[in-house]
């Protein structure tokens, strides 16, 4: 069978064309115009990025390479002895546009396997990391270490051509993602088991590896697995998605792209989120003694966070105007695997009761549930109690898409990023028709 890389360069030679030509022949054509109220307001909807690997429609929610969230799940290969979908074939799907059959999706595994190992300087730099940072900030950090890796960096300074820059992309983006969850697992070792860390085990695959290592059993293995999945990529626009593209942009390597990302998402507005819901549940729980509210005593909560300034963490979207699909697919799992949870209970009631008050309220543009909403509380009933460590999870799925888009920024010759900035004044001028 043919080689992933060698798909991979087929379909760059046939999409080369493709935007070669939108460039030369129709690269006056206007798609979008800007108002002063995008620029003053986080660009929101500006119609200015490119990407091929996933699209959200507003209603809908994310597409993959044209496939809805639960056609993914459905049409992916299925990782043995679990019922989720292999996070090597949803990287494979994400890089070419192509469903993998299950041998293409054993090729990525095999790749990954080869190249999991992580050099010693990584234990020790997170051994080395000072007492309460944070685990993205470890996380963070080890990724930007692994920089001295970089193969393209290596290949840039010898002076390779520019169509062939997407090749040492790639292989930076198989060595950094395969050691991801090597970095996860050990960030979490440290921080709260005593650096006591479970060797991984070759025979497992992306995610079942990395719940051998967390050491928790089934099913926490297609816990991660649909965890993984879920988050890779949420088209161009987002921070964590946008970052990573910008700083690529500069032909920084995918270590120092993807560690800029992470920070992105380590924002309590985008990724940071999912901690922030458990927070806020267990501050309710809390003040409830450990008992599941009554619907009167979570609408008072939910009102009481709203005026004391504060956003109901995991509701709202920038672009979403319905409940998240990411937000529905773990809502399933939970109703099968955990549906006496008392914390799934209490995110269940929020629910039907958060949506209305956002709604009376008159502010969220979206009053429906995000991801962010539902994924805390599966890893807290498998026993992942510390959720500073959340997004940390959130991040190795991430990088999946990210990686994939970086591959393609290279492959189409993208430029750097540089988009125009003006001054108030001018601003002024123009509202005053100058
Ligand atoms: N609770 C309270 N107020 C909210 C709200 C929420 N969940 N979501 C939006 N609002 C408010 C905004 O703060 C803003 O108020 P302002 O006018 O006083 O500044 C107003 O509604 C309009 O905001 P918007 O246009 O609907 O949203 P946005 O595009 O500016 O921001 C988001 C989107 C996600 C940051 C926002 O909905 C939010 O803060 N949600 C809570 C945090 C969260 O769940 N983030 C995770 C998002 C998914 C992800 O990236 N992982």
């Amino acid at each position: 069978a043919k080689r992933l890389k060698d798909t991979l360069y087929e379909k760059i030679m046939d999409w080369r064309p493709r935007t070669e030509r939108l460039m030369k022949e129709y690269g006056n054509v206007v798609v979008d115009q800007v108002t002063i109220g995008q620029i003053l307001g986080g660009m929101r909807g500006i119609k200015s990025l490119v990407s091929d690997i996933s699209y959200l429609d507003p209603q809908e929610g994310i597409r993959y390479r044209g496939y809805t969230l639960p056609e993914v799940f459905e049409k992916l290969p299925k990782a043995k002895g679990g019922n989720m979908p292999l996070v090597e074939g949803l990287f494979y799907l994400l890089l070419t546009g192509d469903m993998p059959t299950e041998e293409q999706a054993a090729e990525v595994a095999d790749e990954f396997n080869k190249r999991r190992i992580l050099p010693r300087f990584i234990y020790e730099l997170i051994d080395a990391m000072p007492c309460c940072s944070h685990p993205m900030t470890i996380f963070s950090t080890a990724i930007l270490t692994l920089h001295r890796e970089s193969f393209f960096t290596k290949k840039y300074h010898a002076g390779i051509s520019k169509l062939d820059y997407w090749d040492p992309t790639y292989e930076d983006s198989l060595n950094l993602l395969a050691k991801l969850p090597e970095i996860a697992t050990y960030t979490y070792a440290k921080l709260y088991r005593d650096g006591k860390r479970i060797q991984s085990n070759p025979n497992l695959d992306f995610g079942g590896n990395f719940a051998h290592m967390m050491g928790i059993g089934k099913p926490y293995d297609d816990v991660s697995r649909m965890h993984f999945i879920v988050h890779a990529d949420h088209e161009a626009g987002n921070v964590s998605a946008h970052t990573g593209h910008l700083v690529a942009s500069s032909l920084s390597d995918v270590y120092l792209s993807i560690s800029a990302m992470v920070n992105g998402l380590a924002g309590p507005l985008h990724g940071l989120a999912n901690q922030e819901v458990l927070r806020w549940l267990q501050d309710l729980m809390d003040k409830m003694n450990g008992e599941v509210p009554t619907e009167d005593e979570l609408k008072q909560f939910v009102w009481n966070t709203l005026n004391s300034g504060q956003v109901i963490p995991g509701f709202g979207h920038a672009v979403l105007r319905k409940t998240d699909p990411r937000y529905m697919l773990q809502r399933e799992f939970s109703l099968k695997n955990m549906p006496e949870d008392p914390l799934f209970k209490v995110v269940d009631m929020l629910y039907n009761v958060v949506p209305p008050i956002l709604l009376e309220q008159g502010k969220a543009k979206n009053p429906w549930p995000n991801v962010d909403a539902q994924s805390g509380v599966i890893q807290w009933h498998y026993g992942i109690k510390e959720y500073d460590f959340y997004t940390v999870l959130f991040g190795i799925g991430r990088s999946i898409g990210i990686c994939a888009n970086i591959i393609w920024d290279r492959a189409l010759g993208y430029p750097l990023e540089r988009p125009k900035s003006l001054t108030t004044a001018i601003l002024e001028d123009f509202a005053a028709g100058k």
